[in-house]
């Protein structure tokens, strides 16, 4: 089997970690949290919370409150998994942290969520490469209590395995990318975040709808899955939804012929602005250029 994007960008192959199952979930062991890891939840879920009203769209706020999430403690995954059955049918799995791509796909075309178990340090609490219990669960399960997400999600798990068949998985991924992990939707005349990278992400849940640095445009399938993507730092641009039933569409859609067209013609960098884009603020690009220059010798 060939070495995943997944797996050399993050070294789970190297770092020598072999599951005891074969679908790589681990018990939450909910018990064996620390003072200080429970501490950590709070510190980020107060921040969290204090920024979302006014950012985050409807939904998550709605999903966030009907779940049972305490500002002090970490969730226990059997009581989140109680809440999601009932209203989307789906679960909350623990796992170590980044598994293979096809592990993954695997779960969530079932409806089972992988969630990091494992908090990040107190010194950790504004960037962190692997996904931990707070993106998963803060960033995501919200939006799993979502019928469209449910189903969205669900399409990308199965829709996953065939990419991956297909060698076109780096494409699919852009559209999960720029979705699920780092999407906006329109609400009146706002923009709001639902994408769970950025909804976990004190300084990117402000930069994303606030800043006059990053490109806003409204979200073309096409587009998105000619469109690499920043791992390392905030996006440049953001794909904006007209509203949230656009993924029901999506999870329905045929991706064949997008794989076929996606053969040939141009890829875009991340900051790219095309005259076809349907542009809602054009960003002044300023923070990554800083960024740039700073870098530069
Ligand atoms: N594993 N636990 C976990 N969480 C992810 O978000 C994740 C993963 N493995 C692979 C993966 N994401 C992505 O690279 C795929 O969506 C392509
Ligand atoms: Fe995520």
């Amino acid at each position: 089997m060939n070495t995943t994007s997944t797996e050399a960008k993050h070294g789970l192959a190297d770092r020598g970690y072999r599951p005891e199952r074969a679908d790589w979930t681990i018990d939450q062991g909910w018990a064996h949290y620390t003072p200080q890891d429970h501490a950590v939840w709070k510190a980020l879920f107060e921040r969290q919370t204090g920024l979302l009203p006014g950012r985050a769209c409807e939904a998550f706020v709605q999903g966030m409150r009907a779940l049972p999430m305490r500002h002090d403690q970490i969730p226990r995954f059997d009581e989140l998994s109680e809440a999601l059955m009932k209203r989307t049918g789906w679960q909350v799995v623990a796992v170590p942290g980044l598994v293979p791509d096809e592990v993954f796909f695997d779960h969530l075309a079932h409806r089972r969520f992988p969630s990091g178990r494992f908090i990040r340090r107190p010194d950790e609490l504004d960037y962190l490469e692997e996904p931990d219990v707070f993106h998963d669960v803060f960033g995501h399960v919200p939006m799993l209590m979502n019928p469209v997400m449910a189903e969205f999600i669900q399409a990308y798990g199965q829709g996953g395995l065939r990419a991956q068949k297909l060698g076109v998985l780096e494409q699919l991924a852009r559209v999960y990318w720029y979705t699920v992990e780092f999407g906006l939707v329109r609400e009146g005349d706002a923009v709001r975040i639902y994408g769970a990278g950025i909804a976990s992400s004190s300084a990117e849940s402000v930069f994303a709808v606030e800043s006059d640095s990053p490109n806003r445009i409204g979200f073309d399938l096409e587009r998105v899955m000619r469109t690499r993507y920043r791992i390392d730092d905030f996006q440049e641009s953001y794909f904006v939804l007209d509203n949230l039933d656009q993924l029901l569409a999506l999870a329905q859609i045929d991706f064949d012929p997008y794989y076929q067209r996606l053969q040939t013609g141009p890829t875009h960098q991340p900051g790219d602005v095309l005259a076809s884009d349907p542009v809602i603020t054009r960003g002044s690009g300023r923070y990554h250029a800083d960024k740039r220059a700073q870098a530069a010798p």
